[in-house]
């Protein structure tokens, strides 16, 4: 009789600094863009889930906000996401970026992995951006790591060009725990299609607009509705905190919002895979980072207590 391979499943978190290339990683395991990337730090706010098959494993790789030392509510909630993220896992990854090395926020994320994961959780490491340096230097990197923590094994990647993420994703399979699969094996995210789209334009947002603006902002989206034409329109609202922002957002005579508009339309309608009518709505709320709906809509959670402690 032949023998059928058992069926895995499991969690892998991506944790790491903000930057490290953890949103560009999950987005290469599952082969689509569902985690948005920019060049700037602190661009994921929550956690988001993206599936991926590896033979007969699945591995649900759990995207999470940067960790840094946070200062406001909404710091503070997107490094709980995190934290959270990397307890529930079967496997964590810490990416770090091959060019910065064992920085001082890498080296307390280490403490965090030391007072916070339970013995016998497995953690490896993937050394990013590999790209960016000369190989010579990585065999030191990989040794100063190892020194620093005991980790389960290191891999060496370009989470951009794909080199070296096959192999991790080999590796993350056998590791999955045996059982039944958590999701169809097609479905590639599990994030409602709302948030995605949000997402989106706040990618758009924050490429476009500088300095602080970015992590003043919030989108949601406020309607979706899939017409009989076989299009969708949909209405979201972009929070600023303040009516200098508005001006800001909108530009002169509108022109930046319809730059923003016109290049979030594009992936959304990527996304879903057919023609789609945004509609975009700035409004000030000068208390949204305060408030309990904001953080619901994004996924997090909303801590009382002095946003500034
Ligand atoms: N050169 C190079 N750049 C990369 C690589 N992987 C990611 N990047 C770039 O690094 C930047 C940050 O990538 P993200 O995937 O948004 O990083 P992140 O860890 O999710 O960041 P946060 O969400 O802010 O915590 C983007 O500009 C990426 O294009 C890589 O392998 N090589
Ligand atoms: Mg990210």
């Amino acid at each position: 009789m032949a023998e059928t391979e058992q069926h895995r499943a499991g969690f892998v978190a991506l944790i790491g600094e903000p930057n490290a290339g953890k949103s560009t990683l999950l987005n290469q395991m599952v082969g689509a863009k569902i985690s948005i990337v920019t060049h700037k730090v602190q661009t994921t706010r929550t956690r988001i889930r993206g599936i991926c098959m590896d033979g007969q494993a699945q591995i649900v790789f759990v995207d999470t906000p940067g960790l840094f030392r946070p200062r406001r509510r909404l710091d503070r909630a997107m490094v709980a996401a995190a934290w959270g993220g990397a307890t529930d896992a079967d496997v964590i990854v810490l990416l770090i970026e091959a060019h910065r090395g064992l920085t001082e926020g890498v080296a307390s994320i280490i403490e965090g992995l030391k007072d916070r994961i339970p013995q016998g959780q497995k953690i490896a490491l993937a050394i990013n951006k590999i790209d960016r340096v000369k190989a010579e230097s990585l065999l030191a990197l990989a040794q100063e790591m190892s020194a620093a923590f005991p980790f389960a094994e290191t891999f060496m990647i370009s989470a951009e060009r794909g080199h070296g993420v096959e192999k991790l994703k080999h590796w993350l399979a056998g590791e999955m725990p045996e059982g039944e699969w958590f999701y169809p094996e097609d479905q590639l995210a599990d994030v409602p299609q709302r948030q995605i789209a949000a997402e989106i334009t706040r990618e758009k947002l924050t490429l476009r607009l500088h300095e602080e603006l970015p992590y003043q902002l919030t989108v949601e989206t406020e309607k979706w509705e899939d017409k009989p034409d076989g299009t969708t329109r949909i209405d979201q609202i972009i929070y600023v905190a303040r009516d200098g922002h508005k001006g800001i957002v909108l530009g002169d005579g509108g022109e930046t919002i319809k730059q923003i508009g016109t290049a979030a339309r594009i992936d959304i309608s990527e996304f879903v895979g057919h023609k789609v009518h945004l509609f975009l709505q700035v409004k000030v709320r000068p208390n949204w980072l305060e408030e309990p709906e904001r953080y619901a809509e994004m996924g997090l959670e909303f801590k009382d207590g002095n946003p500034e402690s």
